[in-house]
């Protein structure tokens, strides 16, 4: 019977068992937004988990916009990543890196000549941005022009081939949490009058353009991607987000991808709270393999995968703070508790210092 100690195959990735790392924005980059080597040591204390996914990381300079993450577009951060993968590597894990574009959440001062972020829309989002300094307002993006989305689908293509160079397994695209893509997919933030706004098949465009340049370009069998149908985090939400979101994973399935990794509900918000959405609907609508993240525990995420509902679960807060999650998974051992003060702040303090089990 399969469960999540089973071993599995992405498409070009081999998990050692359906244990996934989460994304997580953890903010520890160096100077010019470079991996470190103590970024290597968080990311190969969690070598066990099946699959990594990295923290969002910014495809390009306009697609910043939080302090101290780490990009893939210069050759001294491919070098910081390419660290990252061997230390990995050497422990015996896998690790594909989130492809990111943050779009309108960022500010004139994290962009390259103060110049406003960019957006489907000039659509300001509701809210304040830290830019390293201070809290301030967002301000209203500028709408990407139509002759800029040719440019901006092969950036991600060019960031996907720098994750191939850095020694990454693979990639994952991400398309949720209110971020550029999830901002042309939903349609509060998209009143665009083009062939990339509107209709659902229009507002999915850029994303299945997106999927098909970075699939041609290091292969469909080791390129994933992530979608948050309805979580308003980033001040954005879909008037019909079930016909939405059954329209893109239906044009996804023939793609072939390694892996479709879904967040359910909202954010941390505990479940009771999640707005309503068929989930399931996405797993019949979906032949490849499938991610479920968001509030999982063991038994939740065993029930999960041995039912067949997904192929692996995706843990954020539980891999953050217990590196060695599924040892304590296989002998039933407590888990740490995640310290919410140093999730985004600290250097190696709640990184690198949660304990691990006694052999
Ligand atoms: C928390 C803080 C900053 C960024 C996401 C990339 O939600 C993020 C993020 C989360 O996808």
């Amino acid at each position: 019977m399969t469960d999540l100690f089973s071993p599995a195959r992405f498409g070009a990735i081999e998990l050692a068992n359906r244990v996934v790392m989460s994304s997580l924005t953890r903010n520890r980059a160096g100077a010019g937004n470079v991996p470190t080597p103590l970024v290597a040591e968080y990311y190969r204390q969690r070598a066990s988990a099946g699959l990594i996914l990295t923290e969002a990381t910014p495809i390009c300079a306009e697609g910043h916009g939080y302090p101290r993450t780490p990009g893939i577009h210069t050759a001294e951060q491919v070098a910081g990543w390419k660290r990252v993968t061997g230390a990995v590597h050497d422990a015996g894990g896998r690790i594909a890196l989130q492809l990111w574009h943050v779009g309108r959440i960022s500010h004139p001062d994290l962009q390259p000549g103060g110049a406003a972020p960019v957006a489907p829309s000039a659509i300001r989002p509701a809210g304040q941005v830290f830019t390293g300094q201070a809290m301030k307002d967002y301000v209203t993006p500028r709408a990407l022009e139509l002759s800029e989305i040719p440019g901006l689908v092969a950036t991600y293509a060019q960031a996907a081939r720098n994750a191939m160079e850095a020694g990454f397994d693979g990639v994952e695209v991400h398309a949720g949490n209110g971020y550029l893509l999830d901002q042309f997919l939903r349609s509060s933030t998209n009143r665009r009058s083009d062939a990339y706004g509107g209709s659902k098949e229009n507002r999915a465009r850029l994303l299945l353009e997106v999927m098909e340049a970075v699939c041609r370009e290091i292969g469909a069998d080791r390129v994933g991607v992530r979608l948050s149908p309805v979580t308003p985090f980033n001040d954005l939400s879909d008037d019909d987000p079930q016909a939405t979101f059954e329209y893109v994973v239906a044009r996804l399935d023939p793609l072939k991808l390694a892996f479709l990794d879904i967040l359910q509900g909202t954010g941390g918000a505990p479940r009771e709270q999640w707005i309503p959405f068929d989930y399931d609907r996405l797993r019949a609508l979906y032949t490849g393999n499938f991610i479920r993240n968001n509030g999982y525990d063991f038994q939740s995420a065993q029930q999960a995968v041995s039912s067949g509902a997904a192929d692996a679960i995706a843990f954020g807060r539980l891999l953050l703070a217990n590196p060695d999650l599924v040892e304590r998974f296989r002998r039933g051992a407590p888990l740490n508790a995640p310290d919410y003060e140093t999730f985004y702040t600290g250097e190696e303090k709640g990184y690198t210092d949660y304990p691990f089990l006694k052999p």
